[in-house]
């Protein structure tokens, strides 16, 4: 077993200045030229020279200061090469080695490869050692200068272009950088072109790199480059540090996107968008995801982290400051709730299970493995936290006492912590547990109310405790912000939003002078990571719903309403009218944001459902699960039938498609009307938008609706006639068969999709929508019969050979499988066997696979 871990680190033994390299470009037999100027660190304590490389990188010549060493001092094991310290000199040396590699032979997608005819990399996190030997671990830094050969028409790498000429591009990268932000790129592509000016006045030449003919659907992802350079100057005095910022969009591509220094590479779903062909959703992430990039050359490249164990170092503060962009540029009210719901949905999903990690681990067999929604969005999630405790001012001082104290540093989270410490005097000791314990912290809320002649009082006791996770038994009390606000029998609001601090296993909190008992309103802006139970009535809760000032506990009222019935219905129970009747007060409100408004309309999803329910002690059943949600939909759609046909009438959205928020709420609104009422109109509505709309917002919401009918067939095949050409398309085309299926269906549907012609496994994206999609379907992957386990098993193991990363990371479909009955488990632990049997499994399934069944 290779297992890394925190506690081993050491600072590597040679100081790298600078490193340049020429690469001669070739679709089977690359030549890659590295000349590395080293300097042992202890030059009195000579230590070996271990550079990593991978097994497909050929070593042509090798030599130290111009002479090649004896043979005997070059030893290559496994995925390193080692020069012996007898053989390096005591002073600064230069290294230079050459090497072949085959791109055209790179099917994971990780070092050199090609895409389309066109040659990519991608190094993070370890794949710079697939294109030459190196130190690739990010806390070594140097300059690059890179020089690249080859006839194609775009030759790109890191840095500012220095040097053009018939068939060689030279780039020079002054900022030294790790390894995994190396990129190049060469191809035949065009640019949407514009620029920036930086508030200290450099001019920076923007280009957004496509394939030719795509340039029309570049043109939101420069507006959007735009504004994040702007916003960060604004709001975190960051400027831009380069000549040059280019955006290349690629067909093939493990993840969303890549910010390497100066030449973010992106996943070209993730670029392209045209309203015939983009959703709002998908408009909304290219937003978020090139800022998060963009972000990035702060926080992660000038920047970076010591180790991979500190990944959250980077990841979390880079998606908290592009959840403030989204916030800022949208709604920060809807913003929040659905960053709260994804949250749910993926990380407090895998800090129940198998799978759970702390933000910052302290022991992988394979990194790629976690890049995960804890390191992410938990990571983000705690930062929130912080800022939380020490108000914006101190967090702005912290920030900009980390800027100043560790530019040009590969840091910990340990200098992260230090800063806030410094700039604000708090001791953040008890804190760091949110960093390196796994787990979701369950938090209970209990109510004494003491009326009084003079005015009552209320205490809140509120308890902690977190469940054990792997290699985590004991758990103490972590730092929790509570934030509340109380709310009168009449509606008002009688004490504005506090933040109580929680720091013991159990805490009371005292309110009095208080005419009435108030309703809580707790967990405002759901101020910490955790999961809160308080006993609550139906009634309260929609009282709740209709007057918390707070958005996101306004909410989270009809979440718990609409989870409180469904919950009822899955198991035989009455179910209350509270939710149907608070749902349609609340729809009726013009004055509410058609986005709000559209996110209480759409119900909790099965799996949400199935997680309430586990949480609960019971074991969730999909099929009823999927029934009590489809009679609780209709029940909706029966009982408001008028309103919802008003509004969904009055939601139309007049005139050119634009993808701003404000249009984007009311299709949100309008779609989440027409999934409940195509469940009692025979589909007619959606028919008719499918067949007038010009947007693809409208068209997948209605072709989705139809088909979790039973119905659609014929939208299938116009929408393939009229995108077959388009990659982007057929990638929903692919997802939303088995996504919206009925369950019964869904793995026979996933099944003969899998078998088409342009089902193009091998392209990450392809595979995502259609495995991802079947996954999607909570009853339909969790079939009994055990078809949903085996199509995605069976799959999972023809990919592995070929993208060990997509096939590891698609592996999580299976990671609540110990939730369900034993019917159930005993299917879903033969598929987890069958793949761990497989001779020359990955490391990187294998550990999944390993962790999921331990
Ligand atoms: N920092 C990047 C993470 C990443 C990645 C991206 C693309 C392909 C493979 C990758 N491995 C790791 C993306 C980000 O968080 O911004
Ligand atoms: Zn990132």
């Amino acid at each position: 077993q290779n297992v890394q871990f925190l506690a081993d680190y050491r600072p590597y033994p040679f100081v790298l200045s600078s490193t340049r390299m020429t690469f001669r470009l070739s679709a089977t037999d690359t030549r890659v030229l590295t000349a590395l100027s080293l300097a042992p660190r202890h030059p009195d304590r000579p230590e070996d020279l271990v550079l990593d490389g991978g097994k497909g990188v050929r070593l042509l010549s090798l030599t130290i200061d111009g002479a090649v060493p004896d043979p005997a001092h070059v030893r290559r094991e496994g995925e390193t090469l080692t020069i012996t310290a007898a053989a390096l000199p005591r002073h600064s040396f230069l290294l230079e080695t050459e090497v072949g590699i085959d791109p055209s032979a790179n099917t994971a997608f990780e070092g050199l490869y090609i895409s389309n005819e066109m040659f990519c990399t991608q190094c993070e996190a370890e794949g710079f050692r697939h294109i030459t030997f190196y130190p690739d671990r990010p806390d070594v830094m140097a300059t690059f200068h890179v020089t690249i050969d080859s006839d194609l028409p775009v030759l790109l790498s890191n840095g500012n272009p220095v040097g053009q000429s018939q068939g060689r591009a030279e780039w020079h990268d002054p900022w030294p950088k790790p390894s995994y932000l190396f990129a190049l790129v060469a191809g035949d592509l065009v640019a949407v072109s514009d620029s920036f000016t930086t508030r200290s006045g450099r001019k920076v030449a923007l280009n957004v790199w496509v394939r030719p003919g795509d340039q029309d659907r570049a043109g939101f992802a420069m507006e959007s480059l735009i504004k994040s350079m702007k916003w960060d100057e604004d709001v975190y005095g960051r400027e831009y540090d380069l000549d040059v910022f280019n955006i290349v969009a690629v067909d093939d591509f493990n993840m969303g996107a890549m910010e390497n220094k100066g030449l973010n590479i992106f996943n070209s779903k993730l670029v392209l968008a045209s309203p015939e062909t983009a959703t709002d959703g998908d408009y909304e992430r290219i937003e978020a995801v090139i800022a998060h990039e963009y972000f990035h050359n702060w926080t992660g490249n000038r920047i970076t982290c010591r180790d991979w164990f500190q990944l959250c170092l980077k990841e979390g503060l880079t998606v908290f400051r592009d959840q403030q962009f989204t916030s800022d540029m949208r709604s920060a009210a809807v913003k929040r709730i659905e960053d709260v719901q994804a949250l749910r949905a993926r990380q407090f999903r895998e800090d129940q299970g198998p799978l759970a990690h702390p933000p910052r681990p302290d022991r992988y067999e394979e990194i790629n493995n976690f890049y995960t929604a804890t390191v992410y969005e938990k990571g983000a999630e705690v930062i929130g936290m912080l800022k939380r405790l020490v108000g914006d001012d101190g967090y702005r001082r912290a920030l900009d006492l980390y800027f100043n104290r560790h530019d040009g540093d590969a840091a910990t989270i340990e200098d992260w912590l230090k800063v806030f410490e410094d700039a604000t005097g708090r001791d953040l000791t008890q804190f760091k547990r949110w960093y390196t314990d796994a787990g979701t912290p369950r938090l209970t809320m209990a109510e004494d109310w003491q009326p009084a002649e003079a005015g009552g009082t209320l205490a809140l006791t509120f308890t902690q405790e977190t469940p054990a996770t792997p290699r985590q038994t004991e758990k103490l009390p972590r730092v929790i912000p509570i934030a509340l606000g109380l709310i009168g029998p009449n509606g008002d609001e009688v004490a504005p939003t506090q933040v109580l601090e929680m720091t013991e296993a159990k805490q009371s909190f005292t309110f009095d002078g208080l005419g009435a008992r108030p309703v809580v309103s707790v967990l405002r802006g759901f101020s910490a990571p955790v999961i809160l139970s308080r006993r609550l009535d139906d009634a309260t809760r929609a009282f709740l719903l209709a007057h918390d000032t707070d958005p996101f506990a306004r909410w989270e009222a009809g979440r718990d309403l609409a989870l409180s019935a469904l919950i009822a219905a899955s198991q035989g129970q009455p179910v209350t009218r509270d939710y149907v009747e608070a749902i349609g007060r609340l729809i009726a409100d013009d004055s509410a944001d058609p986005a709000f408004r559209a996110l209480c309309l759409s119900l909790p999803g099965e799996e949400e459902i199935a997680t309430r329910l586990f949480n609960q002690g019971i074991t969730p059943d999909p099929d009823a699960i999927h029934a009590a949600r489809e009679s609780l939909a209709r029940d909706l759609a029966e009982t408001h039938l008028d309103l919802l046909s008003r509004l969904y009438t009055a939601m139309t959205v007049e005139g050119p498609y634009r993808p701003d928020a404000a249009d984007a709420a009311r299709r949100s609104l309008r779609n989440a009307v027409l999934a409940l009422l195509t469940r009692i109109d025979g589909g007619e509505r959606a028919e008719v938008l499918f067949g007038v709309t010009g947007n693809m917002t409208e068209r997948i919401a209605a072709l989705t609706a139809l088909l979790r009918r039973g119905r659609g067939q014929a939208e299938l095949t116009a929408l393939h006639d009229l995108f077959a050409d388009n990659r982007l398309v057929m990638d929903k085309w692919f997802s939303v068969q088995p996504m919206a299926a009925p369950p019964a269906q869904a793995a026979q549907v996933a099944r003969s999709l899998s078998q088409r012609k342009d089902f193009d496994w091998k392209n990450p994206n392809r595979f995502r929508a259609l495995i991802g999609g079947l996954s999607a379907n909570h009853a339909g992957f969790h079939a009994a019969d055990g078809s949903g386990y085996d199509f995605v098993a069976d799959w999972l193991m023809r990919m592995d050979p070929v993208n060990p990363q997509i096939a590891a990371r698609m592996s999580t479909a299976f990671e609540t499988w110990t939730r369900y009955d034993a019917g159930r488990r005993a299917k879903a632990l033969a598929a987890l066997e069958r793949i761990a049997a497989v001779q020359g499994l990955s490391k990187n399934t294998r550990e999944m696979v390993s962790r999921m069944i331990a």
